[in-house]
C-alpha cells in the first residue's frame, strides 16, 4: 500500500466521492494510515456545499469557531475567522487553505462525476465509474467512502412549466461561480427555506422588483452578524483542545450548551418571554430552545411560536404580510429555523412583493415570466382569475434531495446485482448511518441514520471519517477484507433512531428531514436525533465489543457478531440512567419499613395519570379480615364490567393505590371499573396470605356486583409482577373452586415460578430496576423455600392448567420475570387455554407502569386496555 499520484491510481485502497470537508479529512486519514486513496470530485475545486452554494448572503448558521476542523491543531491558530458566521467565500478560502497545506489536491481528480459502481463479490472489490475518459473512467477499490454530502443534489423543482422560463435562471445550490447582478432587475424568488432567507434581504437590495413565491413560511431568528463574541473566544482560546473536546459530546456538536431541565410551561409569562428574547437576541440555533420541552411538548412550543410571532408582527409593518409571514403548520424546530440578517423587514421594502402560493399557486412558470391562480397575494391588486407575472431572472431556493439524493443518485449496485435504489425503496436502511446491508465496505460519512444535519457537520464529519478509518485499520490488521452489518442490527438501529424521533415533534412537520420535500420519497425521519455524544457513545461502543451487529470476513473466514447496541426503549433508557444517576440504595438493603416509605415517596412524585369518571375507596371482607380497596370507574353510563387488580410490590410493599396511574390507564382505556386491592403483605402475612386474599376479593366483588354497580357476569383480574402472580393463582383457585366464573386473565410481568435459572434472571439480573436480589429479597419475606413450588405460590406448577380464562400476557425484554412469564403464556397455550401474548421489546418490568412518564410503552398499555375489553366481548376500536 502505497501513495502514488492520480494518474497511476486506477486500482486504490479507497475510493471518495466528494471533496468536501468529509472527502478532504478522510483523504488526509488515508494517507496518514498508509492507504492509496483517490477523491473523485464534480466541481473543479475543493469545498463541497460551500463551492456549489455561491448565492448571494450564504453564510454558515452555527458559529464559525465551531465549524472548523478540529485533526489539525495547528488550524488553530493559523486561520482566524473574520465574524461569528463566515461567509462562503471565507468558508470556501478555508477550505482551499487546508487542502493545499496537507497538499491534498494531488489525490483529487476533480471534474470528476462518478456515474455507477459495482461491487465485484470474487476480487472483493468495488469498481467505480466516472464520467472521465481514459483510466480516470473507473476505480477500483476496496472501499468505496461517499462523503458527498447531506444537503448535496438539488431538488428538481416540481412546478408546472419548469423549463420554458426563456430569462435568467438560477438555483441557490448551484450558483454561477462569477456571481449575478441583479441591478435594475425583475427577479422571482422560489422558496423561502434557509437559504432563500439568507438570499432575499440581499437579491431585494440590487433588484428593481422582487417577488418572493412562498408556500412555507419558516421561523427564522436575527444572525447578528459581527465578530465573535468575546465570551465564546474566550472559551476557545483558553484551551481549544478542550473546547473541541467538549464539543465531541455535547447534544449538537457545539460546546457549552446549556441543557435546560425546565418546562416552559413551569415559569411565569415574564420568565419566559425573558428567556426567549435572550434567544432571539443571542441568535445562535444552538441556543434557541431555552426550555426542556420545547422538542417534546406542543404547548410549551406553542409559547415560543407565539413569541416568535409577536417578533415577526412587530417587524413587519403590513400585518397582512406579517401574516403570511408567520409559520403556523408546524412547530418551531420541526423545520431548521434560519438565521438572517433583516429577512423580515425586507418585507416593508416598496420594490418587494409577497406571494402565498397556498391561496395563489403558480399555475405555470411561462416563456416570461410566473402565472399565479386566483386572487393575487397580500398586498397585490384584484381578485379572481389568474395573474401574469412578468421577470427577468427566477432563482429557484426550492431545496434539496436531502441526505439520501446523493448516494442513491450514484447508481450503486451492492452484492447479488442489489441496487441501492431498490434497497432503499421504502426508505433509507443503515446502521449507525455508516452502512447499508448488501453493500459491503461501502461507507457514507454522515449518512441517513446518524446525527449529521441535527449537528454540527464539522463534528459529525470528523467522527465518522475516524471511526471509518480506525474500521479500515482493524479491516488490515487482522487481515480481514470486507465489513458488513447484519439485517438485525440495521433493522434496530432504524428503530432505534425512529423511536427517539417519535419522542419528539420532529416527524409532525412536512420537512426535508422526512424526505416531505420531494415528491414520492418515502416518509421516513432521515437523521439520528439521539444527540451527537450519545451517538458517538453506540458508534464507540460497537467497535468495543468486537464490532457488535456486523459480519468481517476475510481469507481466514467470517465472523458474524450479531447483535443489537441500543435495545432498551429511549425514554426507558433515560428514565434508567436518571434513577442511576441518582444513586439510590438497593431497596433490598433497606429495611420493610424504609422500602415501604421510599416506595410511597416515589409514588408522590409521579404524573397522576389520566382522569376517571369516578374514584372511591372502600373496604372488602379478604381471607384474614378487612381489606382496602380503591375502585376506579369510567366516566360513562353503567353498569360497567369490573376488573380485579392486584398491584405489584414482591407481595411486600405496595397497596391499593400504588398501581394508581395504571388503574386509571386501564379504566380510561378499557371502559371497566377497576377495584385495585390491597391484599395482606409479608412478612407480616407471609405465604398463602396474598393469594388467599386475591381468591377471597374475587369472591367478594362478583357477589356485590349490584351494590358496587358492575356486572357480575362481566369480571376479570388483572395484576403486575407479585399481583400478576396473585390474580393468576386466583383464577386456578376460581376455577377449582367452581366459580366465580372469570371472562380473563390479564397478567403484565407476572411472577409465576420460584425457579431462578431461566436465562431472563442472568441476563436481566442487574441494571433494570427488579433485580435477582430484590426478587430473591421478595420471595424470602414472602415464602418458605419448601413452600414455593406450591401452586397457589408458583402458579405454572398447577397440575393442569387446562380449563383457565383466557389471557393476556405481557412479557418485557429487559425483566428478569421474562422468562416465567413467556414459560407460563406457552403452558397455557399447551393446556389449551386462548392466549394473547404480547413480547414488549425494549421495556423493564417497571415501564409500563411508567404512565404519562414513558411514551414507548403506550402501545403495551392500548394492547392491555383492548385485551380487557376483548375477554368482555366490547368491539376493540380500529
Ligand atoms: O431548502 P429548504 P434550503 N413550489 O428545503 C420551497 C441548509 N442550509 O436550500 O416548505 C413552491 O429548506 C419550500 O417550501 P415548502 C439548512 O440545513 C443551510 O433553503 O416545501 N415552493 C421551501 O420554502 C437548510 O434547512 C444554510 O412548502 C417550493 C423552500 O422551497 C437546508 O440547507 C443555508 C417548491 C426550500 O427550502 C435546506 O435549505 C442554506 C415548489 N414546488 C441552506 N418546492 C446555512 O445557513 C420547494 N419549495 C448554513
Amino acid at each position: 500500500m502505497s501513495e502514488s499520484t492520480p494518474q497511476e491510481q486506477t486500482n486504490v485502497d479507497v475510493v471518495i466521492v466528494g471533496a468536501g470537508f468529509a472527502g478532504m479529512y478522510q483523504l488526509h486519514r488515508m494517507r496518514d494510515a498508509g492507504f492509496s486513496a483517490v477523491v473523485l470530485e464534480a466541481g473543479d475545486g475543493v469545498g463541497g456545499t460551500w463551492y456549489w452554494n455561491r448565492y448571494p448572503g450564504a453564510r454558515c448558521d452555527i458559529l464559525t469557531v465551531d465549524y472548523s476542523y478540529s485533526w489539525d491543531p495547528e488550524l488553530e491558530t493559523e486561520w482566524e475567522w473574520s465574524e461569528r458566521y463566515a461567509t462562503q467565500p471565507e468558508i470556501l478560502a478555508y477550505a482551499n487553505f487546508v487542502a493545499d497545506k496537507h497538499d491534498l489536491k494531488r489525490d483529487i481528480r476533480f471534474e470528476t462525476r462518478v456515474t455507477s459502481a459495482e461491487w465485484d463479490e470474487n476480487a472483493k472489490r468495488w469498481t467505480v465509474h466516472t464520467d472521465a475518459d481514459g483510466e480516470l473512467g473507473s476505480v477500483v477499490a476496496q472501499h468505496y467512502v461517499m462523503a458527498t454530502g447531506c444537503l448535496s443534489v438539488p431538488k428538481v423543482p416540481d412546478v408546472p412549466g419548469n423549463g420554458r422560463f426563456e430569462g435568467e435562471v438560477y438555483s441557490t445550490g448551484s450558483w454561477p461561480h462569477d456571481g449575478v447582478d441583479f441591478t435594475g432587475k425583475r427577479v422571482a424568488v422560489i422558496g423561502t427555506g434557509s437559504s432563500g432567507v439568507q438570499s432575499i434581504p440581499i437579491i431585494a437590495e440590487q433588484a428593481a422588483q422582487l417577488t418572493v413565491f412562498q408556500r412555507t413560511p419558516n421561523f427564522s431568528l436575527p444572525a447578528h452578524h459581527g465578530p465573535i463574541a468575546d465570551e465564546r473566544l474566550v472559551e476557545y482560546r483558553d484551551d481549544p483542545a478542550a473546547y473541541r473536546a467538549e464539543a465531541k459530546v455535547s447534544r449538537i456538536g457545539v460546546p457549552f450548551v446549556p441543557i435546560s431541565e425546565v418546562s416552559a410551561l413551569d415559569v411565569s409569562d415574564e420568565e419566559r418571554l425573558a428567556a426567549y428574547e435572550e434567544s432571539w437576541q443571542r441568535g445562535e440555533l444552538g441556543r434557541l430552545s431555552p426550555f426542556s420541552d420545547l422538542g417534546i411538548d406542543a404547548e410549551a412550543n406553542d409559547t415560543m411560536r407565539e413569541f416568535l410571532h409577536g417578533k415577526i408582527r412587530g417587524i413587519v409593518d403590513d400585518p397582512a404580510i406579517a401574516d403570511l409571514l408567520c409559520p403556523t403548520n408546524h412547530y418551531f424546530g420541526t423545520k431548521r429555523p434560519c438565521l438572517d440578517t433583516g429577512y423580515y423587514s425586507t418585507f416593508n421594502r416598496d420594490n418587494v412583493r409577497l406571494v402565498d402560493l397556498l391561496t395563489t399557486p403558480i399555475e405555470s412558470i411561462t416563456e416570461t415570466g410566473i402565472d399565479i391562480a386566483g386572487a393575487s397575494g397580500a398586498g397585490a391588486a384584484g381578485a379572481g382569475g389568474s395573474e401574469s407575472m412578468e421577470f427577468d431572472a427566477i432563482v429557484f431556493a426550492t431545496g434539496f434531495d436531502a441526505m439520501t439524493g446523493a448516494i442513491v443518485g450514484a447508481n450503486i449496485t451492492g452484492r447479488n446485482g442489489l441496487s441501492l435504489s431498490d434497497a432503499w425503496a421504502g426508505g433509507p436502511m443503515t446502521y449507525l448511518g455508516l452502512m447499508t446491508v448488501g453493500f459491503p465496505n461501502l461507507y457514507m460519512i454522515t449518512g441517513p441514520g446518524s446525527p449529521s444535519v441535527l449537528s454540527n457537520m464539522m463534528v459529525s464529519i470528523e467522527q465518522h471519517v475516524d471511526w471509518i478509518s480506525e474500521t479500515l485499520d482493524h479491516l488490515r490488521m487482522t487481515q480481514l477484507d470486507t465489513i458488513e452489518p447484519t439485517e438485525l442490527a440495521q433493522e434496530k438501529w432504524v428503530q432505534h433512531s425512529n423511536d427517539i424521533a417519535n419522542l419528539t415533534l420532529l416527524p409532525t412537520a412536512n420537512s426535508w428531514y422526512m424526505g416531505a420535500n420531494v415528491p414520492g420519497k418515502p416518509s421516513v425521519f432521515l437523521p439520528y436525533p439521539g444527540g451527537v455524544g450519545a451517538y458517538r457513545e453506540a458508534c464507540d461502543e460497537v467497535v468495543e465489543r468486537g464490532y457488535l451487529g456486523f459480519t468481517l470476513a476475510g481469507a481466514g473466514g467470517s465472523t458474524v457478531n450479531d447483535g443489537v447496541i441500543r435495545a432498551v426503549k429511549p425514554d426507558v433508557a433515560a428514565m434508567l440512567q436518571v434513577i442511576e444517576d441518582m444513586g439510590l440504595p438497593p431497596i433490598e438493603s433497606l429495611s420493610v419499613e424504609d422500602a415501604r416509605a421510599f416506595m410511597a415517596a416515589s409514588a408522590e412524585a409521579r404524573p397522576p395519570g389520566p382522569d376517571v369518571g369516578e374514584i372511591v375507596d372502600g373496604v372488602l371482607q379478604g381471607a384474614g379480615g378487612e381489606l382496602a380497596y380503591r375502585l376506579y370507574r369510567p366516566d360513562s353510563d353503567g353498569p360497567h364490567p369490573v376488573v380485579v387488580y392486584f398491584h405489584g410490590g414482591g407481595w411486600v410493599l405496595g397497596s391499593q393505590e400504588s398501581d394508581d396511574p395504571m388503574c386509571r390507564d386501564l379504566c380510561v382505556r378499557s371502559g371497566a371499573v377497576i377495584v385495585s386491592v390491597n391484599y395482606r403483605h409479608a412478612p407480616e402475612a407471609r405465604f398463602p396470605a396474598a393469594a388467599d386474599d386475591g381468591f377471597a376479593a374475587v369472591r367478594w366483588v362478583a357477589s356485590h356486583a349490584d351494590e358496587l354497580g358492575v356486572l357480575a357476569d362481566q369480571l376479570a383480574v388483572a395484576g403486575w409482577s407479585a399481583g400478576g402472580n396473585v390474580a393468576a393463582v386466583a383464577c386456578q383457585q376460581a376455577r377449582d373452586a367452581g366459580g366465580p366464573a372469570i371472562v380473563g386473565q390479564l397478567l403484565l410481568n407476572p411472577a409465576t415460578d420460584c425457579d431462578f435459572s431461566r436465562p431472563s434472571y442472568n441476563e436481566n439480573g442487574e441494571g433494570y430496576i427488579l433485580t435477582t436480589a430484590l426478587m430473591t429479597w421478595f420471595w424470602d419475606h414472602y415464602c418458605d423455600p419448601d413452600q414455593r413450588t406450591d401452586p397457589l405460590a408458583s402458579p405454572i406448577r398447577a397440575e393442569s392448567l387446562a380449563g383457565l380464562p383466557r389471557a393476556m400476557i405481557v412479557t418485557c425484554q429487559f425483566d428478569p420475570l421474562r422468562d416465567e412469564g413467556d414459560a407460563y403464556a406457552e403452558a397455557l397455550v399447551a393446556a389449551g387455554v386462548e392466549v394473547d401474548h404480547l413480547e414488549a421489546e425494549g421495556q423493564t418490568h417497571t415501564s409500563t407502569g411508567a404512565v404519562d412518564v414513558l411514551m414507548t410503552p403506550t402501545a403495551t398499555r392500548e394492547a392491555m386496555g383492548n385485551a380487557l375489553r376483548g375477554f368482555f366481548g366490547v368491539s376493540v376500536p380500529a
